[in-house]
């Protein structure tokens, strides 16, 4: 089985991931850390895209999708990943699409974690304490929820088409979340 999640950033698609992995022994594929990653190596991609993350934009859809092919491609995830962050615009969603087909592949559920800017603003600024990363300031936050909006109404549509589609409640407690999300891959 594969799966989508996402939701803005801090709606806490990497913690769901987490539990995802553990109770369904899954691969999380998570595009923002992979993206933080290489950033952290100072590699050449790294230097061009820290910038562009610090500043709350998206990475280009050509450079994200070099990083999910490697995996889509690798046999030893085959139909057991979990695409956290991804696909986050139109584009990526048909990018996924065609690289799913081309390595004989498919989605067998989307989660949307949906949660307010609100919340976003307060777990963005309580993980600044904990992890200090560089785009975790509030006027950054808002930029990404900005973002993020902007850009995935077309990606729930996609998906919406493909009876695929369900909205998960992010604003309850991790736990809460982690019952919901359990009982909708088990109805699968
Ligand atoms: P992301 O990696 O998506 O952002 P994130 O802030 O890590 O979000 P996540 O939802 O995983 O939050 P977490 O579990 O940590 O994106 C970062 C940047 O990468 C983007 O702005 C963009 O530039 C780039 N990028 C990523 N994907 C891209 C793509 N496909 N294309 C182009 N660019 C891309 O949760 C947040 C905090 O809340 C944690 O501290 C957690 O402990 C807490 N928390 C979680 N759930 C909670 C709950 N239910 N109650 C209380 N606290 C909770």
């Amino acid at each position: 089985m594969n799966l989508v999640i996402f939701g803005p950033p801090g709606a806490g698609k990497g913690t769901q991931s987490n539990f995802i992995v553990e109770k369904f022994k899954l691969h999380q594929l998570s595009t923002g850390d992979l993206l933080r990653k290489e950033v952290k190596s100072k590699s050449d991609l790294g230097i061009e895209i820290t910038s562009i993350i610090n500043s709350g934009k998206l990475v280009s859809d050509e450079i994200v999708s070099k990083l999910i092919e490697n995996y889509l491609s690798n046999k030893k995830y085959k139909n057991k990943l979990i695409f956290d962050g991804y696909p986050r615009n139109l584009q990526q969603a048909n990018n996924l699409d065609y690289l799913l087909k081309k390595n004989s592949q498919k989605i067998s559920i989307v989660l949307n974690l949906s949660v307010s800017l609100e919340t976003v603003k307060k777990r963005i600024s309580e993980r600044k304490i904990i992890e200090k990363r560089k785009d975790d300031d509030e006027v950054v936050a808002i930029k990404r929820y900005e973002t993020y909006e902007k850009n995935i109404k077309p990606v729930i549509d996609f998906y919406k088409k493909s009876n695929l589609l369900k909205v998960v409640n992010g604003e309850g407690s991790i736990t809460e979340i982690n019952s919901e999300i359990s009982a909708l891959i088990e109805g699968i």
